[in-house]
């Protein structure tokens, strides 16, 4: 009885996926982040890489491995960029990059997408695309009409960072939705540079 209800828990937590970058190739976690966050928060994000970030600091709390001074959960749900140092992105100032997102559950709310200073976690300028509400609408999401410019759009890199988010790791592109209803926050990103010009 027991092990049923365990194998149920564990299915509806695999079904419960909400959503991430799928493109370019978002930061998963490794052995860096299981120094930082423990590994509870790693296996909730290798188990899907869709989940949300709420339950995630009730889970590293519990974990002798988590290092709260490393591990901040409300920046890429904690993920550290050794263990994505092999897919930085190079751009240049201006330049357009188009951005793929799996959602495969909706929640309605809002959602932006910004360039995130890693050290302050905080948005350096203006979002480059922001929804101030009317993201990932259920209505629209089982009714086929979400629009495609939520799941396939294009940023355009800032042209004013003048040497800011020229080493990598400094700076990432995060998506980051936030479903009202559920009261849940998705967090995906990209590492990438800008070469001061
Ligand atoms: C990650 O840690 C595991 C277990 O300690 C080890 O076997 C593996 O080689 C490490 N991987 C990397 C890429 O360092
Ligand atoms: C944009 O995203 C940040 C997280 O990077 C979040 O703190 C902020 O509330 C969001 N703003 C809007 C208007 O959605
Ligand atoms: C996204 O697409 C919808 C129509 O599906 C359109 O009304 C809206 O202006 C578009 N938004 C952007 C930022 O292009
Ligand atoms: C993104 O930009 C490219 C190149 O400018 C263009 O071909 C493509 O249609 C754009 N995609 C979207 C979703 O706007
Ligand atoms: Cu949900």
């Amino acid at each position: 009885m027991l092990s049923t209800l365990l194998q149920l828990a564990s299915l509806a937590a695999l079904a419960h996926g909400h959503g991430y970058i799928s493109s370019p190739p978002m930061r998963m976690p490794g052995n860096a982040t299981t120094s930082a966050c423990g590994k509870s928060v790693v296996a909730d994000i290798v188990k899907d890489k869709t989940s949300h970030v709420e339950g995630l600091p009730e889970l590293a709390a519990k974990d002798a491995g988590y290092h709260a001074s490393q591990c901040n959960l409300w920046l890429c749900r904690g993920v550290q960029f050794a263990d994505n140092a092999a897919n930085v992105q190079a751009y240049a100032p201006g330049q357009v990059v188009n951005v793929k997102i799996a959602l495969t559950i909706p929640h309605v709310g809002s959602a932006n997408v910004s360039v995130v200073d890693t050290k302050t976690n905080a948005i350096v300028g203006q979002p480059l695309l922001s929804w101030p509400s009317g993201y990932a609408d259920e209505k629209q999401f089982y009714g086929q009409t979400l629009p495609a410019n939520q799941t396939d759009f294009n940023v355009t890199i800032p042209t004013t960072l003048d040497g800011k988010c020229a080493t990598a790791g400094e700076c990432v592109i995060q998506w980051w939705w936030y479903g009202t209803g559920a009261r849940q926050t998705y967090e995906s990103c990209i590492d990438f540079t800008v070469a001061k010009v």
